[in-house]
């Protein structure tokens, strides 16, 4: 870890006048449509602080969108990179390949769920991967349907904005989107009619009768989805839901993607979300929190499945750089040697508990879910309704952020508060981050 003192600090209004002055260059230089949660411009960053030009220190609950579970500015991901950027920055894989690229794909197979053979190609970003898993997927079943979920999020490239759910802001006037994508219920348990307990079975059951009837299972080239919802509101599916889609997929030669880009990598305190419920996708992409910061992402998967595009088929410039790579390797090595799946198990413990508490204080907390450092509240007009307050949400995550702690929002009606801290932050931050988060509550 760098030197960054794992302090919370103010030391000017937020945004302080440094931060103020970049934002009106940013303003005049950047496009309108790339947005900020916070107009504070950083500095430093690792452990649970990120500092900005101004000089304070924030508790970080977001981790860059749940990318730096090892920190911002994790030693053996600075170490590596560090190294390999005096080596060489980037030869091309597919023009002279690396070692690092080999090391990341033995990596992926190992850690993975299943002790099949598995093979893994590696790209950029996350919606990167989504699209070569359907590509991949189509290529292996030789059929064109792809089923999705509702509150499903996968990126906003063109195929992955068809795959996600929400309109507004990541597909509002960018259409005419890609064909061939079908979107069915998802078990979200808080908001199921007949209530949490039936949801699972339910829900699958409804799913499985609209691919059946709607799209013809012989038609379907692969299932994606995230075993932990994380943008359309951190909905963890209620239990039975995953299984039984594995299983229907697997009994009708579909290909069943797991999109573990937000929820891998210790994030839920497991190495992968879908391991809760024992749950062996035949593909799986990952991305964030693989590289402790870098840009990479992958799909791994069944030996057979993988191999399926043609020689050439799969690739890019820039895919599994080799930078980035030996961030991954770098960040993994972190992950294993402090344990960050127990660590995220901790968080867990020690958030749900003054979560709970939280609920019983103030009605507007319907729901308190998620698993590991990736947890969630649902903000509601009236426990009742369930009426969504979206507006609590965000008078709530102002406040925080003006006392120096980030905290993130999600979900389809924009009303849950989500909370991603780095799997390495201190006791001491986590629990003042709660602190700030209790008042809050009672400032709006
Ligand atoms: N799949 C499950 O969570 C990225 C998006 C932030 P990229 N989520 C953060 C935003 O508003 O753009 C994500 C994800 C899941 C795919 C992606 C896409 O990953 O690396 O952002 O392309």
């Amino acid at each position: 870890m760098s030197e960054l003192p794992q302090e919370r600090r103010l030391v000017t209004a937020i945004p302080g006048p440094k931060s103020q002055e970049l934002q009106a260059r940013r303003v005049a230089a950047v496009a309108a449509g790339v947005g900020s949660v916070l107009p504070v411009f950083a500095a430093r960053a690792d452990g649970g602080i990120i500092e900005d030009v101004d000089g304070n220190r924030l508790i970080d609950f977001g981790s860059g969108i749940a990318v730096t579970g090892v920190g911002a500015s994790a030693e053996a991901v600075v170490r590596r990179a560090s190294a390999q950027l005096a080596d060489f920055t980037h030869t091309c894989f597919m023009v002279t390949p690396y070692e690092g690229y080999v090391a990341v794909a033995e990596a992926l197979a190992e850690l993975t769920p299943g002790d099949h053979a598995k093979k893994s190609a590696l790209f950029n970003s996350g919606a990167e991967a989504v699209e070569n898993a359907v590509k991949i997927a189509r290529a292996h079943t030789k059929r064109q349907a792809v089923v999705v979920f509702d509150h499903g999020y996968h990126g906003r490239t063109n195929l992955t904005m068809a795959l996600t759910s929400k309109n507004m802001p990541y597909k509002h006037g960018f259409g005419p989107f890609a064909p061939e994508i079908y979107r069915v219920p998802v078990a979200y348990g808080y908001r199921w009619p007949t209530g949490p307990e039936n949801c699972g079975p339910e829900a699958a059951a409804q799913a499985i009768d609209q691919i059946t009837k709607q799209v013809g299972a012989q038609n379907v080239a692969a299932i994606v989805i995230e075993p932990l919802l994380g943008e359309g509101g951190f909905i963890e599916p209620a239990k039975g839901f995953l299984p039984a889609l594995s299983e229907f997929a697997r009994d009708n030669g579909i290909v069943f993607v797991a999109d573990e880009i937000q929820s891998g990598f210790c994030r839920t305190g497991q190495w992968f979300a879908c391991e809760d419920e024992g749950i062996v996708p035949d593909l799986i992409t990952t991305a964030k929190g693989i590289a402790g910061g870098l840009p990479l992402a992958a799909v791994t998967g069944r030996a057979e499945i993988m191999d399926a595009a043609h020689a050439g088929g799969l690739g890019g410039t820039y895919g599994g750089n080799p930078v980035a790579c030996a961030g991954a390797l770098g960040s993994i090595e972190t992950m294993k040697e402090l344990d960050l799946a127990a660590r995220a198990r901790h968080i867990e413990t020690v958030m749900k508990a003054r979560l709970g508490a939280m609920q019983e204080k103030y009605e507007i907390i319907g729901d308190v879910r998620g698993r590991g450092a990736m947890l969630a509240i649902e903000l509601v007009k009236d426990p009742s309704t369930k009426e969504p307050n979206p507006e609590a949400a965000a008078a709530l995550a102002k406040a925080c952020h003006q006392e120096g702690l980030l905290v993130l929002t999600c979900g389809t009606y924009g009303n849950v508060l989500r909370f991603l801290p780095p799997m390495v932050i201190g006791e001491e931050l986590l629990s003042e981050g709660l602190d700030i988060l209790e008042q809050a509550f009672t400032r709006i």
